[in-house]
């Protein structure tokens, strides 16, 4: 529907298009749909005592502190507690690096606030994550894409696209990436290429947005240091947030950088929301400081553990032949790359009439390729339908494929021989 006002819009404003992927939430209500689309966490493992028995704690010994407005830079024992947290996976930092944001999206926001002009130029990973494509868009911003492979952005890529830039007069001033458990690829940088992309930001005078919500969801493989723990001259801003490791509901996440620069970002949050919700802040607090976290992490990792092996395990049994996908150590995705005749935006209305829902791969390239894509949650859905979904999810492509085939439309049938699963 058009406002009778949309032509008093900003620029900025005409431009923006709803998330894809905030649209397609909209299908989790539907009780007929099995929906691998959204990136929800299991609501089953939501901590409802734990955060009950803390509201109560709080109420009664802080009463009515805990709903004042708080400073920008967030509540500080939050502060301190990531810090904390985060000198354990071998930062070097303290609450001064530390600023509390409304969800990392919040952080993605002034972020592209802060650096980016009209026409500046972002390097994202092709694919990767929308949400933040669509923030830094927000700003005239244009994304850059460098294609994936099974162990994420290939610094050698990374430079080549750069010089090209470059030799167009572009200076690319962002490389945003999702080093663990990408979203929408499932794949994570290794410590190698992480030393080496960082050494590539350097020489070419980068920021370097480090986006690491699902980092602490590894279920397999040994864990690996962040690019922030690696940072020699301040450039990486690292984001982490409590949505995936303890509810998204609190809209509770922190930003980590180098304090000359995080002020900026701070006086830049000034304007969006004044403060993070304060409530919330000091939950998440308490949460930390009584190592409640931890025990929370060792159940959700096994839980989503199962339900990564019972998906992978359903379309290792389900699936055609045609489909390849990735087998993610974490996180809450897997990639399925489907032969080249099949378009998974099309495919997507066969996909709801037998009652099944992804997220189609395209809306995660910057330049909309990626058509015989898509990505799969694996957090959301119970075990059941879990296999049912899979069970339909495979029915649909065969059907797809079977169109194809007769419609003679597109030739390539065939999966990609090159074994790249992530690319197309
Ligand atoms: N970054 C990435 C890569 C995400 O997947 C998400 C949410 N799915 C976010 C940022 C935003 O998370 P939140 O605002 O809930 O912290
Ligand atoms: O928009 C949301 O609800 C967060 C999930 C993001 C995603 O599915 O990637």
């Amino acid at each position: 529907m058009v406002s009778k006002f949309s032509h008093l819009y900003s620029k900025n404003a005409r431009e923006m298009k709803a998330s894809e992927i905030r649209e397609l939430l909209k299908l989790t209500e539907r009780k007929d749909i099995i929906s691998f689309a959204g990136g929800l966490p299991n609501p089953g493992a939501f901590p409802v005592d734990k955060v009950r028995e803390i509201c109560n704690h709080l109420l009664d010994e802080k009463g009515a502190n805990i709903l004042q407005y708080g400073t920008t830079e967030g509540v500080m024992e939050l502060r301190k507690a990531i810090a904390d947290r985060m000198n354990k996976k071998g930062m070097d930092i303290n609450y001064h690096n530390v600023l509390i944001t409304s969800g990392s999206q919040q952080a993605l926001d002034i972020i592209g606030k802060t650096f980016l002009d009209p026409d500046d130029t972002v390097i994202v990973g092709a694919p990767t994550y929308l949400g933040a494509t669509n923030a830094f868009r927000s700003y005239g911003a244009v994304m850059e894409g460098v294609p994936l492979d099974e162990n994420g952005m290939d610094p050698e890529l990374l430079e080549e696209k750069i010089r090209l830039l470059q030799m167009h007069g572009r200076s690319p001033e962002l490389l945003y990436l999702i080093p663990a458990f990408q979203n929408p690829s499932g794949v994570t940088i290794p410590l190698e290429r992480r030393k080496r992309i960082l050494d590539i930001a350097r020489e070419y005078d980068m920021v370097v947005v480090e986006d690491a919500p699902y980092s602490e969801l590894r279920y397999s493989g040994e864990a690996l240091k962040p690019m922030k723990a690696m940072d020699e001259d301040g450039r990486v801003i690292y984001l982490g947030t409590f949505s995936k490791i303890l509810a998204p509901g609190f809209r509770v996440a922190w930003c980590i950088a180098e304090p000359d620069l995080l002020n900026k970002l701070i006086i830049v949050k000034q304007a969006s929301d004044l403060c993070t919700n304060t409530f919330g802040q000091h939950i998440a607090a308490e949460y930390l400081n009584r190592g409640y976290i931890d025990e929370h992490l060792e159940k959700i990792k096994s839980l989503y553990k199962r339900k990564r092996d019972s998906m992978l395990a359903a379309m290792d049994a389900h699936f055609p032949a045609e489909a390849k996908w990735t087998k993610p150590e974490g996180g809450m995705f897997i990639w399925v790359t489907l032969p080249k005749c099949i378009d998974t935006k099309d495919m997507f209305v066969r996909a709801l009439e037998n009652s099944v829902a992804y997220v189609h791969g395209a809306s995660f390239f910057a330049d909309r390729s990626g058509k015989n894509t898509m990505r799969l949650n694996f957090t959301y859905a119970s075990d059941e339908d879990i296999d049912i979904g899979i069970k339909r999810l495979a029915d649909t492509i065969r059907q797809e494929l079977e169109t194809c085939r007769k419609e003679g439309k597109g030739k390539d049938f065939r999966p990609n021989e090159e074994g790249l699963v992530v690319g197309v």
